[in-house]
């Protein structure tokens, strides 16, 4: 796989250092990216686009992410960005032990279905051992059980024009003086559908804690930290990501990650 990883930051290195070069080019095309026509903004857009395709092209869409044994994790798994979230809804689900907690399922989708706790738990089940990798530098092998996703999505019957899932979490990353931003995320159908992709309700043979996720977090294990979201409430079916947040995908899209987020 060393090769896949030279070539994917070659790639990467060219596309960064031509949009820097553009937007260097003059401070003020800043202002300008807001403009869904603008030439620089348009070329970032492509080079994101490619990214996806170039990745989707070396990895293929069924290749399994490394799972590792128990002998391998070394120490709990980290908690990074949200840890204890703040809004009135997660807090009452919390001192309640989750007990009225639902997960929902709607959008572009035969029926919108919703399950509690105990239901997803009682669906088929699946447990392995993968490695997060944070943009921040730092990893952790961890054990991550759940119900797998495809599962869950085929009962409430995606409809065929749907394209992405939107992950709908509960937490507020961010606070503004005009209100909260919710962390959000996203991902294609075949990531939605890969078979390591898990509902995850369990670390490392315990309940999953507050400080990573509880009582639902998504595991996408051949994706980077931040497409991993934790405290789910909301799967939405869609064709189209701009309508929410900035329209980039995701909290951090929004703020500049790459969208696909491939390790
Ligand atoms: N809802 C939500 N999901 C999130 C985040 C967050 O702040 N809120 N942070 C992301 C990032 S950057 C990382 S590295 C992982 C951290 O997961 P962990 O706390 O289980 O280690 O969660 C991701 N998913
Ligand atoms: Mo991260």
């Amino acid at each position: 796989m060393s090769g896949f990883n030279i070539n994917r930051r070659q790639f990467l290195g060219v596309s960064a250092t031509a949009a820097s070069g553009l937007v260097l080019a003059g401070c003020d095309q800043f202002d300008f990216l807001g403009q869904r026509d603008n030439q620089v903004r348009a070329v970032l857009e492509q080079a994101n686009v490619l990214t996806y395709q170039v990745q989707r092209r070396l990895i293929g869409a069924q290749t399994l992410a490394r799972e590792y044994a128990p002998s391998e994790i070394r120490q709990g798994q980290r908690p990074n960005g949200s840890t204890d979230p703040t809004t009135a809804e997660y807090m009452f689900l919390k001192n309640q032990n989750f007990a009225d907690y639902r997960l929902t399922v709607k959008g572009m989708v035969e029926r919108e279905v919703s399950f509690s706790l105990d239901e997803l738990r009682n669906m088929p089940a699946r447990s392995q051992i993968t490695r997060h990798d944070c943009v921040e530098g730092w990893s952790c092998i961890a054990k991550w059980s759940g119900t797998p996703l495809g599962g869950v999505l085929d009962q409430a019957g995606v409809k065929p024009g749907a394209r992405f899932c939107v992950y709908h979490c509960y937490d507020n990353i961010q606070r503004t003086l005009t209100g909260d931003i919710l962390y959000y995320s996203s991902s294609d159908l075949i990531d939605a559908y890969h078979p390591q992709t898990i509902l995850s309700y369990g670390l490392n043979d315990a309940v999953l804690p507050v400080s990573n996720g509880a009582p639902i977090r998504l595991r996408i294990e051949r994706a980077l930290g931040y497409k991993q979201p934790k405290y789910l409430h909301t799967i939405e079916l869609v064709d189209d990501l701009t309508p929410f947040g900035r329209g980039k995908g995701g909290y951090w899209e929004d703020l500049g990650y790459d969208w696909y987020g491939g390790i």
